[in-house]
């Protein structure tokens, strides 16, 4: 009995053909008979998994224990459990904060994150199929919340000026910190309404800069409420606000304002010229003289009884009268 014997050639690969069929011929040199031999190609685990999932993602952090926040996926050209792909986290300082599923690839949250602590991790992934075992990186990046507030630098002011504050002088300023990025660090202020006396008239811009809406006297004191908001959070702080003239030169200040001051010398020159015009009126008055136009007869022993009105513009006629005294 004839024996049939097949042997390979070349490579077979079950990934490429899983299945052939041969077609066999047999002869006696008189008969010929033909027979197709099915041949299935069986698996060997020859192919390594290869990740096919993205390798950078973001997260918020604070986000909830238990919640999935990506799948890894990586594919095995084998066949049944050649292709079966384990998953795994390469044991790390972050295996505390994620873990993944040995089967579906799912990454969850199991720890806290913070991202003004660590904004960004490194997940090593492990991938075996029992014979290959291959990693990837994740890059995963922590993105804010704003889960912080602002908290006052410095919370209290004592302002030394040279002149009491006119409106729109600067006074102080505040600052804040914020631990968290972008538009959640951004810090809006206020003042608090206050009826109190001078700080009634305080405000603030944005760049924390603090100046009067007025002005202010000296030796100003009183407590203003500066409030800091990041729009989530909204803190404030008092400010004991404590205006004072610049040391030294508190001698020949009388404690009115500039504007005041000024005033009162303006007043006192508009008087010293008013009075010095007059004076020279009254003066020139006096010193006006008369010239007489004409004479006739001896007015030496002339003297005037009455003053002449020399306002009228007239001409006066003098005049005298000898009066006869008998002897
Ligand atoms: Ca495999
Ligand atoms: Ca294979
Ligand atoms: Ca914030
Ligand atoms: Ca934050």
């Amino acid at each position: 009995m004839p024996i049939l014997l097949l042997w390979f050639i070349g490579n077979l690969d079950r990934e490429n053909t899983s299945e052939i069929t041969l077609r066999i011929k047999a002869t006696d040199g008189k008969f010929t008979v033909t027979s197709e031999l099915f041949v299935i190609i069986t698996d060997v685990n020859d192919n390594e998994p290869i990740f096919i999932s993205r390798n950078n993602i973001s997260v918020e952090e604070n986000t909830k224990n238990g919640t999935v926040i990506f799948q890894v996926r990586a594919t095995d050209a084998d066949y049944g459990k050649n292709s079966i792909i384990t998953y795994s986290l390469v044991p790390g300082e972050y295996a505390t904060k994620f873990s993944i599923n040995a089967s579906s690839g799912n990454i969850t949250v199991i720890g806290n994150l913070d991202r003004e602590n660590t904004s960004e991790i490194t997940l090593r992934i492990k991938a075996t199929d029992g014979t290959f075992t291959v990693t990837s990186d994740l890059f995963v990046i922590i993105t804010d919340a704003n889960d912080n507030g602002p908290i006052f630098k410095k919370c209290e002011a004592q302002v030394i000026l040279q002149e009491p504050a006119s409106p729109q002088t600067q006074l102080f300023h505040v600052s804040t910190t914020d631990a968290d990025s972008g538009s959640n660090a951004i810090i809006k202020y206020s003042v608090v309404e206050n009826e109190e006396g001078a700080c009634s008239y305080l405000d603030i811009d944005q760049d924390g800069n603090v100046y009067s809406n007025n002005s202010l006297p000296w030796e100003t004191t009183c407590n203003v409420t500066i409030r800091a908001s990041d729009g989530a959070k909204t803190i404030e702080c008092v400010v004991d606000l404590r205006v004072a003239m610049t040391p030294g030169k508190t001698e020949g200040r009388t404690g009115f304002p500039t504007e005041a001051k000024y005033s009162l010398i303006a007043a006192f020159v508009f008087l010293l010229i008013v009075g010095a015009i007059v004076l020279i009126f009254i003066k020139k008055r006096r010193l006006r003289s008369y010239k007489v136009k004409e004479t006739r007869g001896d007015l030496s022993n002339l003297h005037l009884t009455s003053p002449i009105q020399a306002e009228s513009g007239k001409e006066e006629k003098l005049g005298s009268k000898t009066k006869e005294t008998e002897m």
